[in-house]
C-alpha cells in the first residue's frame, strides 16, 4: 500500500512539475521589506501577505469578513422633503445650490474592512548572514516559498492558503536535522490577546473597533466599545505547530521550537461576523467554534496530502486559461522587482505582461471563491487599521473593475460573491429608496458600500465640509452592479440562474429608476435630476458645479439594464407588462450626444473641455464595459468616444489606465491600448510617498499603485488584455481584434466569449494560424476575423442577417444627436470577414486560414 501511494506521489508530482511553467513565479533575491514587495496569498476567506525574511518571518493576516462597525442603514429621512427642491435648482439651472441642497440628503461614511494580525517566527539561531536567499510567489500551484543557506544548513519554508480546509499550512524544513530554533508568535494591531493554550497551540483573541473614521479631522477616529461583549466583530486566531524531532513548547505568550527536522503550523481563523443584518458585536457568532473546528479537522491531516488538495483546488480554476506571448530567456534570468524596473529601458517584456495577466487570474482566485464577501479595493489584503478609502467598496467603477475579468478569463465561479452582495445591497437599497427617496419600488445604492451592505449616499451629512455631491450624489450602483448578473447569463447561457437570480434583481434595480427618472419640461425626455459625472465637475463660464442633470453615464446605466431586462422578460417568457413599461420608458431616455470637438457628451449640455484630464471617463461606459457603442454598430459614437479619449490623455491612476487599454481594445486600436498597458508596468518605489493622483503603475509585488495599493488595476488590466485577444460584445466572436505589433506571435487557451464559447487561438506574423472553439450551449457560432478562415468540420456560411443565438446579444442602435459632424475622428480600419456556422452543445470546432 505504502508502495502504491509513493508511486503515486511520485507520479503526480512528476505531472505537476510537467505542467509547472517557470515563467509563471514571482521571485526575489532579498525578503520583503515593506508591506508592497511582501507576497499574497488567499483562499477567499484567509488572506496573507508573505514577508519571508531570514531573521524574522511575517505573515500578515486577514479575514475577508472583518470589518468595524456594525450594520448601519445611514437613511436620511430629510431626502423626501429636500428632493423637490435639489431638482427645482437644478431645472432653474441654479447647480451650486443643487450641490448645496444635497448635502442635506447624505448619510455616513462606510466601515472600514480591517487586518486581522500577524503570524511571526522569530529564528534565535538567525544573526549569521544568510547566503542563497530566494523567495517566490509560484501562481502554477499557489504556493510561496522562501529558501536559504545558513552555516551551510539549506532552509525551506512552503506557505499556501487552502480553499477546501479553510487553513493556511506552512512547512519548514532543514537539510540538517535538528537544526530548526524558532519561536512563534501572533500578534494584532487591533485589541488583542494571546495566549498558549496547549504546548503546541496558540489563541489569539481580538476586538475589532466599534468605529473608525473616514477622515483625520474627525473628533472620534478609533473607538472601541469598553464592553467587551459590546458592539465590535471579535475574531480568533490559532496556530498549532507540529514538529518531527526536536521539542515544542509554550513560553508565555509564544511557542517555542528548538531542534526540530521540519515543523508544519497549521493556522485557522475566523471572525463573529454573523450575517450583514447581525451586529458582530451583540448578535455575533463565536468565532472560538469555527476556529477549532477548522484547526481539528485539518491539523492531523500530513501536509503533502494538505498540499496535494489545495494544488487541485486551484489548478482547476487556474489551469482553464494558459496565455503564451513569446518567451524571453533573458529576463527570465531576472527577478520580478527588476524586470519591472527595466520593463521600458529592455523595449517590452512579454512574459512579464504575462505573469501580469496571471497575476490577476490568481488574485481573483485568492480574493473571491464562493461563500466569501467580493473583494474590495485592496482584493482581501489590507495591513492598515485607517485603510485609504477605509479599503471597501467604492461603487463608482472599483468594485465593478474587480469583475471585468471573471467571465472573461473562465472564473465564473469567483463571481458569486458578488451577486450573492447584490442579494443583500437590494433588501437594504429598498428602504433606502423609501426613506431617502419615498420611492418604493425597487432598491438603490450609492457611491460605498461596506460588509453591512450599506446602500445610503456616503458624505457625511452636513458636517464633513470635504463630502462631496461629486460623488455622494450617485443613486447609480445597483444598476452599474446589476448588468455583471446579465454578463453572467450571456456568458453561461445559466437560464437557471437568469430566472432565480438575475431577474428578480435586475428588475428591482429597474423599477426603482423607472421611479427616479424624470421628465425634462424643456424637452421632454426621461432624465435623472439630481445627476453626476461621478468625481468629476462640469465646468462652465469658468466656474465649476458638481450637480446637473442626465449625465451621459447616468442615461448609458439605465439604457444598458433595461435592454438587457427587455431581452431577459422574452427569453424567460414573463412579465410582458413590465417589460412594455421599460421599452416605452426607453424610447424616451435623454440620448447621447456628440459635442462640438466630436467628442462624446459627458454632460446634458455641450459643456466639455478639452483639457479636461480627470481620471474618470464615466461617459464611456457604452462603449465599455457597456456594449452599446460597437465599432461596427455605431460607428460615430465610437469615434466620438474615441475623441474624447484623446482629450483626457493616457496618463492617470492605475484602475483609469487599465480603465482605458479596455476601451482602446473596443476601438480596436491595438497599438493605443499595448501603450497604456505598458504604461502600468511603471514601476513605483513602495518606499517614496507618492501624490495620490500622481500617475498609476506596478509595486515591486506586482500590486497595482493607484497609488496607494489599490487591486482594481490588477484585476482591469487582466481583463483588458483578454479584451485585445477575444472580444464577444457586439453579436459577434471577434478573434485577435486588437493585437499589437509586440505580439506578433503567440497563443491563448481556454478564455471565454458571450455565448458559453471557449476559444483557444494561436497566431503568428500578427495572423490567426488556429482556433478551436468549444461550444458549451448549442446555438449559432458567428466568427469575425481580419482573415478568411472556415471551419474543418462544417461548411460556415457568411453571416447576414442577425444573428440568431440569444446569446450573442447585439445592443441595436441608441440614438444620438451630434452637432458637428466634421470633428469626427477615424477608426482604425480593419477588414473584415464573418461568418456563422451552426453549433452543437459539448463539441469542439477548428477554424483555419483559408
Ligand atoms: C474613487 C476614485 C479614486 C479612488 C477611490 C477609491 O474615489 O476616484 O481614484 O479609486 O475611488
Amino acid at each position: 500500500m505504502k508502495r502504491i501511494i509513493t508511486l503515486l506521489l511520485f507520479l503526480y508530482s512528476l505531472n505537476a512539475s510537467a505542467q509547472s511553467d517557470p515563467a509563471l513565479k514571482l521571485w526575489y533575491n532579498q525578503p520583503a521589506s515593506i508591506w508592497e514587495e511582501a507576497l499574497p496569498l488567499g483562499n477567499g476567506k484567509t488572506g496573507a501577505m508573505v514577508f519571508g525574511g531570514v531573521a524574522r518571518e511575517r505573515y500578515q493576516l486577514n479575514d475577508n469578513t472583518l470589518w468595524s462597525g456594525a450594520p448601519e442603514p445611514g437613511n436620511n429621512p430629510n431626502g423626501p422633503s429636500v428632493l423637490p427642491q435639489v431638482r427645482e435648482a437644478v431645472f432653474k439651472g441654479d447647480f451650486e445650490l443643487a450641490a448645496k441642497l444635497w448635502k442635506k440628503m447624505q448619510g455616513p461614511y462606510s466601515a472600514r474592512y480591517l487586518p486581522l494580525g500577524n503570524l511571526e517566527l522569530q529564528f534565535t539561531n538567525a544573526d549569521s548572514t544568510s547566503e542563497k536567499y530566494y523567495r517566490d510567489l509560484d501562481l502554477n500551484n499557489a504556493i510561496a516559498t522562501v529558501k536559504y543557506t545558513q552555516n551551510g544548513v539549506e532552509y525551506t519554508r512552503e506557505v499556501f492558503t487552502s480553499f477546501p480546509s479553510k487553513a493556511m499550512v506552512v512547512r519548514l524544513t532543514a537539510s540538517k536535522k535538528g537544526a530548526l530554533n524558532f519561536n512563534v508568535a501572533l500578534n494584532s494591531k487591533l485589541r488583542f490577546n494571546t495566549s498558549a493554550a496547549a504546548a503546541n497551540l496558540l489563541v489569539l483573541k481580538g476586538k475589532a473597533p466599534k468605529f473608525v473614521a473616514n477622515r483625520p479631522s474627525e473628533p472620534k477616529q478609533v473607538e472601541y466599545d469598553d464592553d467587551p461583549k459590546g458592539e465590535g466583530m471579535t475574531f480568533e486566531i490559532q496556530v498549532k505547530v507540529v514538529n518531527e524531532g526536536g521539542v515544542v513548547k509554550a513560553a508565555g505568550d509564544q511557542l517555542n521550537v528548538s531542534n526540530a527536522n521540519s515543523v508544519t503550523i497549521y493556522l485557522t481563523e475566523a471572525t463573529s461576523f454573523n450575517g450583514f443584518n447581525r451586529s458582530a458585536g451583540l448578535q455575533g457568532k463565536n468565532p472560538s467554534i469555527e476556529a477549532m473546528a477548522n484547526m481539528g479537522k485539518v491539523s492531523g491531516i500530513p501536509f503533502e496530502q494538505l498540499k496535494r488538495a489545495h494544488v487541485a483546488d486551484y489548478q482547476s480554476l487556474f489551469n482553464r486559461v494558459k496565455l503564451d506571448l513569446g518567451t524571453d530567456a533573458e529576463s527570465l534570468k531576472l527577478p520580478t522587482d527588476l524586470r519591472l524596473k527595466t520593463f521600458s529601458k529592455r523595449g517590452g517584456d512579454n512574459p512579464l505582461v504575462t505573469l501580469y495577466y496571471q497575476f490577476g487570474r490568481y488574485l481573483m482566485i485568492a480574493a473571491s471563491r464562493p461563500g466569501s464577501r467580493p473583494t474590495n479595493l485592496q482584493g482581501i489584503w489590507n495591513d492598515h487599521v485607517q485603510p485609504p478609502w477605509g479599503s471597501n467598496y467604492t461603487t463608482n467603477i472599483n468594485t465593478e473593475m474587480n469583475y471585468w475579468l471573471a467571465e472573461n478569463t473562465n472564473l465564473s465561479e469567483c463571481h458569486q460573491p458578488l451577486f450573492a452582495f447584490l442579494k443583500e445591497l437590494a433588501v437594504n437599497g429598498a428602504v433606502t429608496a423609501k426613506v431617502n427617496y419615498n420611492i418604493d419600488e425597487g432598491w438603490v445604492v450609492h457611491h460605498n458600500s461596506d460588509l453591512w451592505a450599506k446602500t445610503s449616499p456616503p458624505g457625511g451629512y452636513e458636517w464633513d465640509e470635504k463630502g462631496a455631491p461629486r460623488w455622494s450624489c450617485w443613486p447609480m450602483a445597483g444598476v452599474w452592479m446589476s448588468t455583471h448578473l446579465w454578463e453572467h447569463y450571456l456568458f453561461t447561457g445559466d437560464i437557471k440562474f437568469l430566472r432565480e437570480q438575475a431577474y428578480p434583481l435586475m428588475k428591482g434595480a429597474a423599477q426603482f429608476q423607472l421611479q427616479w427618472l424624470i421628465k425634462d419640461p424643456a424637452s421632454d425626455f426621461l432624465i435623472t435630476n439630481p445627476s453626476t459625472s461621478p468625481e468629476n465637475t462640469l465646468k462652465k463660464d469658468g466656474k465649476e458645479y458638481q450637480v446637473s442633470m442626465a449625465s451621459t453615464m447616468d442615461m448609458s446605466l439605465i439604457r444598458e439594464l433595461f435592454t438587457a431586462l427587455i431581452q431577459s422578460a422574452d427569453i424567460l417568457k414573463i412579465d410582458q407588462q413590465f417589460k412594455e413599461k421599460l421599452i416605452a420608458a426607453k424610447a424616451k431616455l435623454y440620448p447621447y450626444h456628440i459635442g462640438q470637438y466630436g467628442q462624446l457628451q459627458e454632460w446634458f449640455k455641450d459643456w466639455d473641455q478639452p483639457s479636461d484630464k480627470h481620471r474618470h471617463l464615466s461617459h464611456l461606459f457604452g462603449l465599455y464595459p457597456g456594449s452599446q457603442i460597437t465599432v461596427v454598430n455605431t460607428p460615430e459614437l465610437a469615434a466620438a468616444a474615441k475623441q474624447s479619449l484623446i482629450h483626457r490623455g493616457d496618463v492617470s491612476t492605475g484602475w483609469s489606465m487599465a480603465w482605458k487599454v479596455n476601451w482602446w481594445a473596443r476601438l480596436q486600436d491595438a497599438e493605443h491600448a499595448y501603450k497604456i498597458l505598458s504604461d502600468a508596468f511603471t514601476y513605483i518605489n513602495p518606499n517614496e510617498v507618492r501624490e495620490v493622483m500622481g500617475g498609476g503603475g506596478t509595486y515591486p509585488n506586482l500590486f497595482d499603485a493607484h497609488p496607494p495599493f489599490q487591486i482594481d488595476g490588477n484585476f482591469g488590466a487582466t481583463a483588458g488584455i483578454t479584451e485585445m485577444l477575444l472580444q464577444s460584445h457586439d453579436g459577434r466572436i471577434s478573434l485577435l481584434p486588437a493585437l499589437p505589433k509586440a505580439w506578433q506571435a503567440g497563443a491563448v487557451r481556454g478564455i471565454k466569449a458571450r455565448g458559453n464559447f471557449t476559444v483557444s487561438m494561436n497566431w503568428t506574423g500578427g495572423a490567426l494560424k488556429k482556433a478551436t472553439i468549444f461550444s458549451g450551449s448549442g446555438g449559432n457560432c458567428r466568427i469575425r476575423t481580419t482573415i478568411p478562415v472556415r471551419v474543418v468540420e462544417l461548411t460556415a456560411t457568411e453571416a447576414r442577417r442577425s444573428n440568431p443565438n440569444p446569446l450573442a446579444f447585439s445592443y441595436g442602435m441608441p440614438s444620438y444627436g451630434t452637432v458637428n459632424n466634421a470633428a469626427v475622428q477615424s477608426l482604425p480600419e480593419q477588414k473584415e470577414y464573418v461568418i456563422d456556422f451552426p453549433t452543437v452543445k459539448g463539441k469542439t470546432y477548428t477554424i483555419l486560414p483559408k
